[in-house]
């Protein structure tokens, strides 16, 4: 169904959006089109819009159909890599000159291309703690554009009241964009909750392999899809087909996913939270997290990302880490596979001696879909 109703619940809509079995083969699944380009029917005579992949692939549309049911926005789009939408973002909307108010602990990576680029090229930022709305509003200036939400902010997992945040940017004529990416679709809707833009590294949940780099965008702006999509096209930053494809086929059972990566974490966070060699479990389905309430009423569920801070500080997380054997030491998150990693040296590398410091007792869960009863053996052997 390349436009399917929106009646039709998220399970549904995951299978079946963006693609309607091929005419002339009856293909159930969007063929893989490697092709660069496309014969035109005399000078501009374009079949179906196609031109040149760069801007558009028949594999990728429907990629992108599928992206923006899920999210319940009008326009999907598709882009190499996480970083890759982002980037695509703060170019169409922002100018040199312009401010953003941006999380105080949002990934490494994000945090390096708002610092790191977009500084140098003229940009202003105000860093925050997306949990604190008065901080948001004071961070506002007349210059301020955008506020930049990641909920939960990976690593410390703080949740961001997304409405609330939404009303305070509309009160003020500033766009809000939230990166989904750690609760995914499936549990938490931004759009709905009055963002104007949902971001996706879909290298994590909505892949949900670990075999395929990716990016959305998704918004109900036909405006802002315009101004993406143009830069989504001149900077070029698009996945070829074969890609489009691998992310397109894992996000159809992103619910079934998520639910026994929900299942997997909270009876981890639960075991953890009683652990000795552990002082702080960090999980928002836990009552004693510090956004607990929030998550409650925005999220479906809480997700499969836990983090840990061990009693034996950075030499007892770096023992944990190396020890750990069915969770796999490795960065990104998001698979069907456990993985673990220490994001002070790893992931937030590039925070480190900033604001944006991430402490270095911590050790990051990404909680898979494996036999929960395993999952939890390895960790105490991991840290015994
Ligand atoms: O890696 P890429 O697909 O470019 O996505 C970047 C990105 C954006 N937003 C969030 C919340 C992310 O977690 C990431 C990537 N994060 C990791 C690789 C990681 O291990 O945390």
């Amino acid at each position: 169904m390349t436009d399917p109703d929106a009646s039709l619940a998220f399970e549904t809509r995951a299978i079946h959006a963006g693609y309607d079995p091929d005419p002339t083969t009856g293909a159930v699944i969007p063929p893989i089109y490697a092709t660069s380009t496309y014969k035109q029917d005399g000078v501009g005579g374009l079949r179906n819009g196609y031109e040149y992949s760069r801007s558009a692939n028949p594999t990728r549309t429907a990629l992108e159909g599928a992206l923006a049911a899920l999210e319940g926005g009008a326009h999907g789009l598709a882009f190499a890599s996480g970083l890759a939408a982002e980037d695509a973002i703060l170019r169409a909307l922002l100018r040199p000159g312009d401010h953003l108010v941006f999380p105080n602990d949002a990934y490494g990576g994000t945090f390096r291309l708002v610092d790191k680029v977009f500084k140098p090229w003229g940009l202003a930022y105000t860093p925050v703690p997306v949990t604190d709305l008065a901080a948001i509003e004071a961070a506002i200036t007349p210059a301020t554009k955008l506020i930049w939400l990641e909920t939960p902010t990976n690593p410390l997992l703080n949740v961001a009241d997304i409405a609330a945040v939404a009303a305070l940017a509309k009160s003020h004529g500033v766009l809000v964009v939230v990166d989904n990416t750690f609760a995914s679709p499936y549990l938490q809707q931004p759009l709905s909750l009055g963002a104007d833009i949902v971001v996706h590294s879909t290298t994590k949940y909505l892949g949900g392999h670990s075999d395929v780099v990716g990016g959305a965008v998704v918004t109900d702006s036909d405006d802002l899809a315009e101004k993406v999509r143009f830069h989504q096209n001149a900077s070029g930053g698009v996945p070829g087909p074969f890609d489009s494809f691998l992310t397109h086929r894992g996000l159809k059972t992103l619910a079934v996913r998520m639910d026994r990566h929900c299942d997997n974490a909270e009876a981890i966070a639960a075991h953890l939270s009683t652990h000795p060699a552990v002082s702080q479990v960090i999980y928002p389905g836990l009552a004693s997290h510090s956004s607990h309430e929030v998550a409650a009423r925005q999220m479906r569920r809480f997700g499969g990302m836990i983090s840990v801070r061990l009693r034996g500080g950075e030499p007892a997380a770096l023992d944990a880490v190396a020890r750990a054997k069915i969770f796999t030491l490795a960065e990104s998150l998001g698979g069907v596979e456990s993985l673990i990693e220490h994001p002070a040296r790893m992931t937030h590398a590039s925070v480190a001696g900033t604001d944006l410091e991430v402490p270095a007792d911590l050790i990051r869960l990404s909680v898979g879909i494996e036999n929960v009863a395993d999952l939890i053996a390895d960790l105490d052997q991991a840290l015994a």
